[in-house]
């Protein structure tokens, strides 16, 4: 067995059976610019913290994985050059090599499961890019949520995808999509997208029920908690979309794909809104912590 470097205050956590609630690390290294990443990353742990249960954010550190940083290890994290972008596909490799990579929506998954995690909030998950038709590009996010049994709170899938094909993908593979308090599919920076969510749960609790429901009945995978931007934070669909259109438009003409795309989409969109996108990023992140605490809560 791999060996899991637990933080101290994670560990005592699950010595006392204390809810917790995973964080990535990918929006701190290729998701947020520096050095408002470093802020964030610590905004994020405090609303979980305040909202009643401990962080465990993680991250491959020097080939180990860590679940709960320090607050050193997240300041060199956040600085950090050369910071493997880690998926399922990457994370032995990253540990057998020793090298430092921040995980995203998938290996985060997969190394809370391992810690004995459940719970997980992030922005937005990846999933069926536009244009995928002719290029096959599908966020291993989608088939992580299929296979592992953690429940992911996310604003929905992020703008710059193609959210309907998005859906269907995690239709087919059996994901529950469960719209919080809403009968719309969130589209990360604003609440409306057109689509219908497939499930809608108006509480905590009953996210937490369906989760060990889902466990009892023997069922592979976790589920995917699509929680709108509060309404203050949010960026009209109308707004934001012209500027995805135009930086899906740049990235074509640059050539950009690959593990590039998403974090570039990300830089372009924050210099179109002037910083406005990076705003509502972070309202959502911190709104799907503190959704993720109560289901955390609630399950433990
Ligand atoms: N949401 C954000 N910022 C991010 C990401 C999501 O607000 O940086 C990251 C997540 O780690 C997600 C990843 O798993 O982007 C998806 O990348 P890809 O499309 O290459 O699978
Ligand atoms: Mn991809």
């Amino acid at each position: 067995m791999i060996e899991l470097k637990f933080s101290e205050e994670v560990r005592l956590a699950k010595d006392k059976g204390l809810p917790l609630v995973a964080l990535e690390s990918t929006i701190i290294t290729h998701g947020l610019p520096s050095p408002r990443n470093l802020t964030v990353a610590r905004q994020a742990e405090a609303e979980v913290r305040q909202a009643g249960a401990i962080p465990a954010t993680i991250a491959v550190i020097d080939g180990h994985l860590h679940i709960g940083l320090s607050d050193e290890q997240l300041e060199q994290l956040s600085v950090a050059k050369d910071v493997w972008k880690l998926s399922r596909a990457d994370l032995a490799v990253a540990i057998s090599q020793k090298v430092t990579g921040a995980t995203t929506v998938a290996a985060t998954m997969i190394a809370a499961h391992l810690a004995g995690i459940s719970v997980f909030a992030t922005g937005g998950i990846g999933g069926v890019h536009r244009g995928a038709e002719s290029d096959f590009d599908v966020s291993a996010d989608l088939e992580e949520l299929a296979k592992t049994p953690v429940t992911v709170v996310s604003a929905g899938a992020k703008a710059i995808l193609d959210l309907p094909k998005t859906l269907e993908v995690l239709e087919t593979k059996g994901v529950p999509v469960i719209g919080y308090q809403t009968n719309e599919l969130p589209a990360f920076w604003s609440h409306e997208s057109g689509l219908d969510v497939p499930l809608r749960m108006d509480s905590a609790a009953e996210i937490a029920a369906a989760f060990q429901t889902r466990q009892a009945l023997g069922l592979a995978g976790g589920q995917l908690v699509a929680n709108p931007v509060p309404e203050a934070d949010e960026i009209q669909a109308s707004v934001i979309n012209p500027a995805i259109e135009q930086a899906i438009e740049t990235a074509i003409k640059k050539g950009i794909k690959g593990k590039a795309i998403t974090p570039f989409l990300l830089a372009q969109v924050l210099e179109a809104t002037e910083g406005k996108s990076l705003e509502t990023n972070v309202a959502l992140l911190l709104n799907n912590c503190r959704l993720a605490a109560e289901i955390a809560k609630d399950l433990s």
